[in-house]
């Protein structure tokens, strides 16, 4: 099942907030897991979304462009959660709802985005992007491919434990 052991990993540095976005494929889209912590309660709800481009050397999170948007649909009218399927295909928060602080610990399947190159959703090389209340953007990392035999091996620990 060599196709499912595509993994994408962003690690947010250099920022207050801290920790990790992990993305593995799933039989349908990816499974997400956020684990950061240091978010200000004060500047909370915070978004988060697939925008197009990685983040640069000099860290600045507005160099990646804006969404991931495949089918051109604009931010307005806003995601609605109920219909995943008619938001942008990057708009993780608007689909999965937002976060708060200051540790953030989330699981979710998105079947909109994607691990294979030819596909709409593609994630790899762009970035996972979080703003704050104000919409300003407060971290960004690069969504970097994974050794594949660090997934298989997680991969294997998981069928174990089932
Ligand atoms: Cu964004």
């Amino acid at each position: 099942m060599q196709i499912f052991s595509l993994n994408f990993l962003g690690i947010f540095v250099l920022v207050a907030l801290k920790g990790t976005v992990t993305a593995v494929a799933h039989t349908v889209g990816i499974n997400y897991t956020i684990d950061v912590t240091g978010l200000d309660p004060d500047q909370a709800p915070y978004k988060y979304h697939i925008h197009l481009r990685p983040v640069p050397e000099n860290g600045d999170c507005l160099e990646t462009g804006g969404h991931l948007d495949s089918y051109v649909r604009g931010d307005t009218p806003p995601c609605d959660s109920s219909m995943p399927q008619t938001c942008e295909v990057g708009d993780l928060s608007g689909k999965y709802g937002t976060v708060s602080g200051p540790d953030v610990k989330k699981e979710f399947n998105d079947p909109y985005t994607a691990m294979n190159i030819i596909q709409l959703g593609y994630i790899g090389n762009r970035s996972i992007v979080f703003h704050d209340a104000s919409g300003a953007r407060i971290a960004c990392a690069t969504l970097v491919k994974v050794e594949e035999d660090e997934v298989e091996e997680e991969n294997e620990a998981e069928e174990e434990s089932e």
